[in-house]
């Protein structure tokens, strides 16, 4: 594995677009578009002022997704008081369109958008906070004609994570009180409700692209796994048993706050880690294989075989500080990391081998 080391803003979020070419990052208000070879950056979109004076967001980004359909097209949500969910095309690079531009001079209440994820081409669901309707909400919008198509309750904590399963039928959110909800999108039912534990905030959540596993990641410093063969996605079956821990007992815990137990790893001390430096951010599997990627508070990834009894396979350290997000390339080839040190770090891993030696770094943008 090979590390490429880009120096920025302190990064919330990074994903892969057109089809793997470009990594696309945001920090503060701004999108780049990076060239994922080369390390190159194509673009800094969302320059508020001078001649581009209200493109962009005025607020902080505070979610991120690229349509899987159209990997150029790349949706960025602002925080309060900016409110926009804005379009972009990676690309190009360049403002597509002010998705909810109607509904914010129509309609002065309308739920923040903190987690959002596309569950086929035109729709887009996204989870909310719980500022305004006193419970978060779950909205699937269509983006060609946008308007709010179907909204729903999810729970009444504010959502932190929002996925779509790969057969795009069912949703999963992760709350701020630790719940996870798990939802039919035709029926905008509740499947299934879980728990990480009270006390600790859902940071992530992910389903495996084959649909079997689903994850819940918190600040408890662990991402529990359940195997969707125990626990069936499907109202009907688990009607019954939804009070019975045998059917809600996750698959694994796979605890990433302290040392893991690799053989490449064995012989480091334990205590590296920053006190109050805990809690798993943000997860993803691999598009091949049942392999998730889990990035923590102290600012390293893991890589899990959840089909192995000692999942650890991979344990690497590349931020000095937290990790907030973690994107993974669609052929599998590069995993991007970006944290609170400031940089985006892209692994490439050629079929397991160490590959050639390159590294590069950027210096800090002035702008
Ligand atoms: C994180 O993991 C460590 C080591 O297992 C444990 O001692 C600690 O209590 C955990 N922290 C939380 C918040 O669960
Ligand atoms: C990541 O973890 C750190 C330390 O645990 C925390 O301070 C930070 O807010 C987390 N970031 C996100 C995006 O969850
Ligand atoms: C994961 O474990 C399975 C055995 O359960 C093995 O066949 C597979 O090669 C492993 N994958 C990786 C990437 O280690
Ligand atoms: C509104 C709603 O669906 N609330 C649910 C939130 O999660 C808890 C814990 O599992 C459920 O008991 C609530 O019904």
């Amino acid at each position: 594995m090979t590390l490429l080391f880009l120096f920025v803003l302190q990064i919330q979020a990074v994903e892969f677009a057109a089809r793997g070419a470009s990594i696309v990052s945001c920090g503060s208000n701004l999108l780049k578009v990076w060239d994922c070879t080369t390390g190159s950056c194509l673009f800094n979109l969302g320059l508020i002022g001078g001649d581009r004076a209200s493109v962009g967001h005025k607020e902080k980004i505070i979610a991120m997704t690229v349509n899987p359909w159209q990997s150029c097209l790349v949706v960025t949500s602002g925080a309060k008081g900016d409110d926009k969910l804005l379009l972009w095309d990676a690309l190009r690079g360049e403002l597509d369109a002010d998705l909810n531009s109607n509904l914010r001079t129509r309609d002065q209440v309308h739920p923040l958008v903190v987690a959002m994820e596309f569950c086929s081409e035109n729709i887009l669901a996204c989870g909310s906070d719980c500022e305004y309707s006193g419970s978060a909400i779950v909205q699937l919008w269509d983006i060609e004609s946008a308007e709010s198509c179907l909204s729903f309750t999810a729970n009444d904590s504010y959502i932190t994570s929002l996925k779509v399963n790969p057969a795009g039928n069912t949703i999963i959110t992760g709350a701020g009180d630790g719940t996870i909800g798990l939802f039919d999108i035709r029926t905008c039912g509740a499947i299934n409700h879980l728990s990480v534990g009270s006390g600790f905030e859902v940071t992530s959540v992910s389903f495996s692209n084959c649909g079997t596993y689903f994850t819940a990641s918190s600040t408890s410093n662990n991402t529990l796994v359940w195997d969707t063969r125990i626990l069936p996605l499907n109202h009907g079956q688990i009607a019954h048993d939804s009070n019975d821990m045998r059917f809600s007992r996750p698959l694994h815990c796979l605890n990433h706050g302290k040392q893991m137990p690799t053989a490449e790893y064995a012989g480091q001390l334990p205590g590296h880690v920053d006190k109050g430096n805990q809690g798993v951010n943000d997860s993803r599997w691999l598009h091949r294989e049942s392999i998730l990627v889990t990035v923590s508070g102290d600012g390293s990834v893991a890589l899990w075989n959840v089909t192995l009894g000692q999942p650890c396979i991979r344990h690497i350290f590349g931020h000095t500080r937290c990790i907030n997000t973690i994107a993974i390339a669609p052929n599998d080839e590069y995993l991007c990391t970006g944290g609170d040190d400031q940089k985006i770090v892209l692994y490439h891993n050629k079929n397991g081998s160490t590959g050639s030696n390159w590294r590069l770094s950027h210096p800090l943008e002035d702008i």
